[in-house]
């Protein structure tokens, strides 16, 4: 993957398709170019469950490599309670359901279509993703080594004290999206204003879009990055 492509990272989508294609728009977002990162949770909670599902499916075909979905914990939730030789399926599921798979699964079955027949589409996506530069996981890291964190941190950490090599994150919703430096130290970032990517800390991209507030992504162009945020749909 060349280093001088545009790179545009997603987060927590979670079927708010209208969103996000207005996040795409607002970030110059070039389907034939670009590298676009998705930092997990597409499915539950939200609108266009299954209409999100097709649209990354699509991209993905077109996009190939250039277009990277990683894991998110509803994704992980969804393949432990559908996973027919899985332990314990039943209270899999029972977490499932307590995190909105209902929707999900209702919002497949309207297309007439089960949200099984395609996990090995989610069962595909990895943890994390990185280059040289930084790395991306849904959630958090407590090592800047990824292999050495474990799936449960990956997918569903909150802890804000890493400080190594760059990391964006999702998961955790803020007012705005935030910059945590690991000692303590964090900024609000603004979205519009170019900023110099940092070598450490975490950057949090998730300001809850399917809670009533807003979807922000990100482009990375060369050693700069800029924010944009498309203001929610949903009623809070
Ligand atoms: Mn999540």
């Amino acid at each position: 993957m060349s280093t001088d492509r545009r790179i545009l990272i997603i987060t927590d989508i979670h079927g708010c398709l209208d969103e996000c294609r207005k996040l795409l728009a607002a970030l110059r977002f070039n389907e034939e170019e670009d590298v676009l990162i998705n930092l997990g949770d597409t499915i539950d909670r939200g609108p266009q469950i299954y209409e999100t599902f097709e649209f990354l499916r699509g991209l993905k075909e077109r996009m190939g490599d250039r277009l990277v979905l990683i894991r998110g914990n509803h994704e992980q939730m969804m393949l432990d309670a559908t996973d027919k030789n899985g332990p314990d399926r039943k209270s899999y599921k029972d977490l499932w359901y307590m995190n909105s798979g209902e929707k999900t699964v209702y919002s497949f079955v309207n297309h007439k279509h089960k949200i099984q027949e395609y996990r090995e589409w989610y069962e595909s996506m990895p943890f994390y993703y990185q280059n040289d530069r930084f790395i991306c996981v849904h959630a958090s890291l407590t090592d800047e080594d990824p292999r050495k964190n474990t799936a449960e941190t990956m997918i569903w950490g909150r802890d804000t004290s890493y400080g190594g090599k760059l990391v964006m994150t999702g998961h955790t919703p803020y007012k705005s999206p935030m910059y945590f430096r690991g000692d303590g130290a964090y900024a609000v970032l603004e979205t519009g204003k170019k900023y110099y990517l940092e070598k450490t800390g975490m950057i949090a991209l998730d300001t809850g879009c399917v809670f009533g507030y807003a979807l922000t992504g990100m482009a990375i162009e060369g050693d700069l990055f800029y924010l944009e945020s498309i203001k929610s749909n949903v009623k809070k």
